[in-house]
């Protein structure tokens, strides 16, 4: 796999690298999806959402984003321009956050039959949304550490799956999500992490370790690939995962969202729910990353 992977500023060795695994002709074999997650913690669904959504919601984020001077013209090419009126123009930064991320076209693809048709076959069962979604704006050099997402969403149904969605093309050198190979295996880490509740315990949910001395320390590989504007990668609650740091160079953001699907009809966690949904400590959009203007530093939590 090609040299540009990085992770927390180091290239990953090549000897610690793989491959996602690849499911051709995916569609003719639904049945195998909930086997194939648990198997491997994830699967890579190719051209599983209409590109032409992916590209609709594209230019949404961006359009809007530009409103605020964070990207410059033309918008499809997601070039930041190191400044930010977000605050002038939107004193309330969750309601801005929430109006960016439950934009229609955003909507229709992270909500709409085609998530929900392939949520439905992974999980082997009629699924729902959450109605929170997770909007990723990467700037250079920034990527999300090693976590689990069983202790940010284990209010509700445990079966459940989050949906990683790259708006538009994400090839290896943009950052895209990496998943530590055989991880949803590691009992240990299941045992220490079970249960853990990032807001009742006031813990941080990621892990502090450097990914690939983690992945090494249980003779395991870190898996990614090169992503195209449709792919979505499906994974469980226990599969260890972050991102590889944004390389593209020239100010370049790379744009995705995850979206987590349950068994319809299962117990909810409150926090993600709801007109607007409460989020972590009742912070709703402001709560994240994404919230706040483009570029400034990152908060783990
Ligand atoms: O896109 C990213 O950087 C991280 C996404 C993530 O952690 C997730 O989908 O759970």
């Amino acid at each position: 796999m090609h040299s540009t992977v990085h992770v927390a500023g180091l290239p990953v060795p090549p000897d610690c690298l793989g491959r996602l695994h690849e499911i051709p002709h995916w569609r003719d074999a639904l049945q195998q999806l909930p086997t194939l997650l648990e198997r491997d913690g994830y699967v890579l669904l190719r051209e599983a959402l209409p590109a032409g959504w992916v590209r609709a919601a594209r230019h949404d984020v961006l359009e809007r984003l530009a409103a605020v001077g964070e990207i410059a013209e033309p918008v499809e090419a997601a070039v930041a321009t190191g400044t930010s009126q977000r605050i002038a123009c939107h004193p309330d930064l969750g309601e801005f956050w929430r109006g960016v991320s439950e934009a229609p076209a955003l909507r229709a693809l992270s909500h709409g039959p085609a998530m929900a048709a392939v949520a439905q076959a992974v999980l082997g069962a009629p699924a729902e949304p959450f109605d929170f979604l997770w909007l990723r704006t990467m700037v250079e050099g920034r990527a999300s550490p090693l976590h689990l997402d069983h202790v940010y969403m284990n209010r509700g149904s445990p079966n459940l799956v989050t949906a990683w969605v790259p708006l538009g093309d994400v090839p290896l050198v943009a950052g895209p999500l990496v998943v530590v190979e055989g991880s949803h295996r590691f009992d240990d880490v299941a045992a220490r992490f079970r249960g853990v509740d990032v807001d009742r315990d006031g813990l941080p949910g990621s892990f502090p370790d450097d990914a690939v001395a983690f992945a090494r320390g249980r003779g395991a590989r870190l898996l990614t690939s090169d992503f195209r504007a449709g792919d979505v990668l499906l994974f469980g609650m226990f599969t260890l995962h972050g991102s590889c740091d944004n390389r593209m160079g020239g100010a370049r953001v790379r744009l995705s969202c995850d979206v987590r699907w349950q068994r319809a009809g299962e117990a909810r966690d409150d926090r993600w729910f709801g007109n607007p949904p409460a989020g972590h400590g009742g912070k709703g959009y402001g709560g994240l990353n994404g919230a706040r203007p483009l570029g400034e530093a990152y908060i783990a939590r």
